[in-house]
C-alpha cells in the first residue's frame, strides 16, 4: 500500500468525529491511504478553498465530506474541484439530521455530491463506494472489496437463530 493519500476525509467541525471515524476505520481496513481534517466551510472559509484547491495537485481521487445542519461542506468543496465528493449527513441534535441530509441531497444541477445516509451507515458506505470505484484500476483492492462483502455474507449465512 502507498502512502500518499488518495482519498480526503473532511468534516465540519470535530464533533462530526464520531460518525466519520468509521469512514477512516473502513479505508484503514481496505488498506486506502487517506488524509482526516477538520474544515469548516463557514468558519474557516480560506482553508477550504486552499485545501479544495490544491486537492488534485496533492493527489487526492475521492472525497468524503461530512457535515451537519446547513450542511454546506460538501457542496463547497465540490465546487472548487472536480473530484467525486461523497457527502455524508451528520446526525445533527435538533433536526437528527433531516437538515444535513436536504443539504446536502438537494444540490442544484451542474455540482454534483453523492449523498449517502444519515450518519454511521452513511459514513461506512461512503468508505466501502470510495474503495469501490478505486478497486475499478486495482486488482489488490478489488480483492479487499470482494473479501469484505464475502466475510458479510457468512456473518449472515452463519447465524444461528434461538
Ligand atoms: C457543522 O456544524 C459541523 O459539520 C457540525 O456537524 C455542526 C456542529 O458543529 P459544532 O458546533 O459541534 O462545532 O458545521
Amino acid at each position: 500500500m502507498s502512502n500518499q493519500p488518495v482519498v480526503g476525509i473532511i468534516m465540519g467541525s470535530a464533533s462530526d468525529w464520531d460518525t466519520m471515524q468509521h469512514a477512516a476505520q473502513i479505508l484503514d481496513q481496505m488498506g486506502i491511504a487517506y488524509e482526516k481534517r477538520v474544515i469548516s466551510a463557514h468558519r474557516t472559509p480560506h482553508l477550504m478553498f486552499e485545501w479544495g484547491g490544491s486537492a488534485v495537485s496533492r493527489g487526492l481521487k475521492i472525497i468524503i465530506a461530512g457535515a451537519g445542519g446547513a450542511a454546506h461542506l460538501a457542496g463547497v468543496a465540490a465546487a472548487l474541484t472536480p473530484i467525486p465528493v461523497l457527502a455524508v449527513p451528520i446526525e445533527s441534535a435538533s433536526l437528527k439530521g433531516l437538515d444535513s441530509l436536504l443539504s446536502m441531497v438537494q444540490m442544484p444541477g451542474g455540482i454534483p455530491v453523492a449523498t449517502f445516509a444519515i450518519g454511521k451507515p452513511g459514513a461506512t458506505n461512503a468508505a466501502l463506494f470510495a474503495a469501490a470505484t478505486l478497486a475499478l484500476n486495482d486488482d489488490r483492492l478489488k480483492k479487499a472489496v470482494d473479501d469484505y462483502r464475502a466475510a458479510q455474507a457468512k456473518k449472515v449465512t452463519d447465524t444461528k437463530l434461538p
